[in-house]
């Protein structure tokens, strides 16, 4: 077991019981609990509310946290924060439990033990940071900078790792795009020239979800703006072999087959065509490639489509007709990750070329606005050219995928096949890829091959488990981030307590190292205020005014030109030639997902609207209120296997075996299982989420997309027997 940190008996003392001794607002940042009191928000003994932003997922909702003699004691909804309008979900509400965790990690770790035996001594920040700056620097001369791997997962601070990373010189970072929505971005900018554009819902009728659980996979906005939409008549499709929330208040439920949601959306196309019931003014005017489209499509009809993707041939073309029919108040949602198999590009491309035929543009999808835009930041001399080439393929490997997006899962195969060349180092913030990435036996080994692992993060998470540094982050209630913008408003993450032990920003982590690594000069801010500070200059606001409402209005955008895609021919792309000259299908075409051979399921992952990912199992409230997981399983399959509910199985997959207890439901089609990920940690570190449920990692095979670099995890078919 590990000898990690902090005792829970310690932390009581720190931080729990004992607090009523001291005086009141101690605990309290000092100079925000001089503004808030000023402002009126804390009372005389430093009671009273502090706006910030939660972070327990990307939404990054506004908080008015309620602090109560020096301890957050309850998280509110900021109703002046357009994601959370006031409302904040049930891991936002729990997210003070996170913050006093008792398995928090609240001073840097050093190990001791063998790499993955949990054995940790606490050391200073000076010789922690020493330690991993040396580690850095003797890789980069030995070997160059491109051995040393960077890897992070969105975060308002990456802007500063990846500056850090960029500063050092390496070309080689991963983070969680392509385990995620490479394929919906890398489609977008084929068809439309841009990332994704902003869906509104304002006077929408008819709308087809493809794999995209918006009352469970929460985006907050758009989730209530749904919710409240359906309320009044917007007809919802939905699309997916599992029956979740969204299908439970959705007019259709299409249980489809998994991985042929391409040829749903083919039959779709092949109906609104050869019945003529597209919007012929957009496409004339606004489109390129309709003519090829059209007759890529013929052969693929309703009666074509049914025995692939067991949607009947009737069903598919009543959806064609009342699709068409609410034109232009009609949208195909992009998802985020429809099928999750190597197809879901093509079915993305699709789902755009559905959009532009019911002429929905500048109505139902709108150019989003350009992120951050307008802060300032501050100065900085120009990176060093890297000049390695990137182990994870993009571009010579992946032409098409964005530097940004990049390909995760190949760049942790390269690090194994030591191909193109051999990584020493790796780096790793505010991520857990031994979760996230598919195939975890794999990414151990990955590890395994490290000269020097440091990690990052609030807890002792499955990758800080084997790491050889851990760095902890002050958690998001008990620091400063750079400003968040949303739409028109700048909004600020402040500290509503003091960080507990020994925890700092990440603001101040990279600027230390950057300090050790000789490479000062890019990170120009003296402290966290300094940058937000920097940040502000342009707005005309101080911090102070700022930490008062928790947000700034950003300045007015310019005089708004005539808008162009940024495609090629300045229009949306059916046909594509930008794929074409890559040598690859410039129009959506059938391209046959595989099938689990007789006695195999698919295995399918989603999303749970109480827990994040692989961050938040640890936490007690979600914990306690969220059921054990179980596999899903179809009643007549499990009859057929002669199995019963609760009964303990094995799934087994060409990579790995997980036990795990039966769920028999209705609710999935028989020729699929499903397991909630997050679960099966293997971190002792986390003493509530370890030994909980099974992970879907082991079990997940590696398929990557070879246009957009998204993986594949429905494409993993595993079979299921009694234990
Ligand atoms: N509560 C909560 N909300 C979240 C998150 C979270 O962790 N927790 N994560 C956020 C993030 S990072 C993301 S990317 C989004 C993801 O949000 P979504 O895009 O909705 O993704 P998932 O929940 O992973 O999967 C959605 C559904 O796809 C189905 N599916 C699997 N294979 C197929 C197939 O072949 N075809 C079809 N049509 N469906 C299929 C699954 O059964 C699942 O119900 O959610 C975001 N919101
Ligand atoms: N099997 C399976 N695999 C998947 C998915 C799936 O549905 N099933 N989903 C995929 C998707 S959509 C995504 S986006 C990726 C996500 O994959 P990751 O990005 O790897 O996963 P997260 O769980 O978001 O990792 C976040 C880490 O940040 C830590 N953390 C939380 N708060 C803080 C903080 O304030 N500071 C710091 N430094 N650390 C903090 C948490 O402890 C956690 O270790 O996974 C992908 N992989
Ligand atoms: S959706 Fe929930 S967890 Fe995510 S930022 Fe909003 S309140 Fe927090
Ligand atoms: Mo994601």
């Amino acid at each position: 077991m590990s000898t990690t940190t902090i005792t829970r008996r310690d932390f009581l003392k720190i931080s729990g019981a004992s607090l009523g001794a001291l005086a009141v607002g101690q605990m309290l940042p000092i100079k925000v609990a001089e503004a808030a009191r000023q402002a009126g928000m804390l009372d005389a003994n430093g009671n009273g509310y502090i706006p910030t932003m939660c972070e327990m997922c990307v939404w990054r909702c506004g908080v008015r946290a309620k602090v109560k003699d020096g301890r957050v004691v309850k998280l509110e909804g900021n109703p002046e924060h357009p994601h959370s309008l006031g409302n904040l979900c049930a891991r936002g509400q729990s997210g003070l439990m996170n913050t006093y965790d008792p398995d928090r990690v609240l001073t840097p770790l050093i190990r001791v033990g063998q790499r993955g035996e949990g054995k940790f001594r606490q050391a200073s920040w000076e010789e922690a940071l020493d330690l991993v700056a040396s580690n850095m620097q003797e890789i980069k001369d030995k070997y160059g900078p491109e051995a040393m791997i960077f890897s992070s997962t969105h975060n308002l601070s990456q802007v500063q790792f990846e500056n850090l990373l960029n500063a050092y010189g390496s070309p080689n970072y991963g983070t969680q795009r392509s385990l995620c929505f490479n394929a919906m971005i890398v489609a977008n900018q084929m068809t439309y020239g841009m990332e994704e554009p902003f869906r509104n819902y304002g006077g929408l009728k008819y709308l087809i979800l493809t794999g995209r659980n918006l009352m469970e996979a929460i985006s907050t906005s758009e989730t209530s703006i749904l919710s409240h939409a359906i309320d009044k008549g917007l007809k919802v499709v939905y699309i997916d072999p599992r029956f979740t929330k969204t299908a439970a208040k959705s007019a259709d439920w299409c249980a489809i087959r998994p991985g042929t949601d391409l040829a749903f959306h083919l039959a779709l196309l092949n109906v609104i065509i050869s019945e003529d019931r597209y919007d012929h003014d957009f496409v004339e005017k606004y489109t390129v490639g309709f003519d090829q489209l059209a007759e890529e499509v013929q052969p693929y009809t309703p009666e074509w489509a049914a025995p692939i993707t067991d949607i009947q041939a009737d069903v598919i073309r009543r959806i064609a007709r009342e699709f068409s029919d609410a034109a232009p108040n009609a949208l195909a949602h992009n998802g985020w990750r429809t099928s999750n198999f190597e197809n879901s590009f093509q079915t993305q491309r699709a789902i755009t070329c559905l959009n532009a035929l019911v002429g929905n543009w500048g109505i139902h999808l709108l150019p989003a606005a350009a992120e951050g835009a307008g802060l300032g930041a501050p100065p900085q001399p120009p990176y060093p050219r890297a000049s390695a080439m990137r182990m994870d393929g993009v571009p010579w490997k992946y032409p098409l995928v964005p530097f940004k997006l990049g390909v995760f899962q190949e760049l942790r195969d390269a690090i194994i096949a030591e191909q193109p060349y051999k990584a020493h180092g790796w780096f790793i913030s505010r991520q857990n890829p031994v979760q996230s990435l598919p195939d975890r036996r794999k990414t151990l080994e990955a590890m395994s091959k490290m000269d020097f692992i440091a990690v990052v993060d609030i807890f002792l998470n499955d990758t800080a488990w084997f790491a050889d540094v851990v760095l902890p982050e002050a958690s998001y209630l008990e620091r400063y981030d750079p400003l968040n913008v949303v739409g028109d408003l700048a909004f600020l993450r402040q500290p509503v307590i003091q960080p507990q032990g020994e925890a700092k920003s990440a603001l101040w982590i990279y600027k230390e190292l950057g300090k050790r690594l000789g490479l000062e000069d890019f990170f120009q801010y003296v402290d966290e205020e300094d940058y937000l500070r920097q940040q502000l200059a342009p707005l005309g606001v101080t911090l102070e005014e700022v930490r008062e409402k928790g947000y700034a209005r950003m300045p007015g955008g310019g005089e708004e030109g005539e808008f162009t895609w940024n495609t090629p021919s300045g229009k949306v792309e059916l046909f594509s030639d930008t794929l074409n000259n890559a040598g690859f299908n410039a129009l959506p075409t059938w391209e046959e997902p595989p099938r689990p051979p007789a006695g195999k399921f698919y295995l399918l992952t989603g999303k749970v609207g109480r827990h994040t990912q692989f961050a938040t199992q640890n936490n007690q409230l979600l914990h306690k209120y969220q059921d054990e997981p179980r596999l899903w399983m179809n009643s007549a399959s499990a009859k057929a296997l002669g199995l019963a509910d609760n009964d303990l199985v094995k799934v087994t997959s060409d990579v790995g075996e997980a036990n795990i207890q039966l769920m028999v439901t209705e609710a999935i089609r028989p020729d699929c299982v499903y397991l909630t990920p997050g679960y099966g940690h293997v971190s002792k570190g986390l003493t509530t989420a370890f030994g909980v449920g099974a992970s879907d990692s082991v079990l997940h095979v590696t398929y990557t997309d070879p246009v957009s670099g998204s993986q594949a995890l429905s494409q993993t078919f595993v079979s299921v027997t009694a234990v």
